[in-house]
């Protein structure tokens, strides 16, 4: 593995990539989710590497329903495992939620690695090897959960999730927020709170900020992070 300098001037945005491939090497990350995190790259540009206000709006929200929740539970998958391993164990405490490995691509041997690694990073509990129920309306392993974790939850953070599954668990009833760098995205558009922000910026957010008891209007919040994205290009186009 290349050390990335200090001094680059990406050298955040590489330090990620560094970490992704890292985590596919340990059979940690799948490969697709690497794809996945180069889609998330390109929105991140249009938002200035910054996470703006429609988005720490969304993350106040995010955090008041998760406090508020019964059983509130944090969806953790092979991207989020490899980009904020300590940091997602330190949200799950502070929401007092319960952490639940499910993944897309999923793999026994993914599962037990991932639990590991948040072990490490201060994990007590952590849900998902040993599914008992299925997510209804998903063929068979992507549907696989825990029954006292994400089948029995009420809000459930699915960060960088796939749009059939995020629908599958509003199906259900639940309440489902997400963080996803594309606003168009299907799981954007399905979640009652969506966080248009890169994860390693929205869940450090999400363990310092205060919860917004406010009304919030997902669509609205959408409406704004697509409006500040327009705005962002046509600034752009003139600095040329
Ligand atoms: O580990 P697995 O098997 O569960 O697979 C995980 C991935 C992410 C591969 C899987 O869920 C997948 O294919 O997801 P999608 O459908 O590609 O959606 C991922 C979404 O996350 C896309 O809309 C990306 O723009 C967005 N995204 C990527 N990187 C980030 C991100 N959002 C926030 N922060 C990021 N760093």
């Amino acid at each position: 593995m290349v050390k990335v300098p200090r001094s680059h001037p990406r050298y955040l945005s590489l330090k990620m990539r560094e970490a992704l491939v890292e985590g596919v090497e340990e059979g940690i990350t799948s490969k697709a989710g690497l794809i996945a995190h180069g889609r998330g790259e390109m929105f991140d540009y249009l938002l200035g590497e910054e996470s703006i206000k429609t988005a720490k709006i969304a993350e106040r929200k995010a955090i008041a329903e998760m406090v508020d929740a019964e059983n509130p539970v944090i969806s953790i998958n092979g991207n989020v495992a490899a980009l904020v391993p300590e940091e997602i164990v330190q949200l799950g405490k502070r929401l007092d939620a319960k952490l639940e490995v499910n993944l897309f691509h999923r793999t026994d041997e993914r599962i037990s690695k991932i639990k590991r690694s948040l072990e490490l990073n201060g994990a007590e509990k952590v849900y998902g090897l040993d599914p008992e129920e299925e997510i209804p309306g998903l063929d068979h392993k992507r549907a696989l959960c825990s029954h006292e974790g994400i089948y029995t939850s009420d809000v459930v953070l699915v960060p960088l999730e796939d749009g059939d599954r995020a629908q599958a668990l509003k199906d259900m009833g639940k309440t489902v927020i997400t963080i996803d760098l594309n606003p168009l995205s299907r799981t954007s558009k399905a979640a009652d709170i969506t966080i248009v922000d890169n994860i390693v910026r929205a869940v450090p957010n999400m363990i310092e900020f205060e919860p917004l008891h406010e009304d919030f209007d997902n669509e609205e919040n959408l409406k704004g992070t697509l409006l500040f994205m327009s705005e962002r290009l046509k600034t752009l186009s003139e600095e040329i």
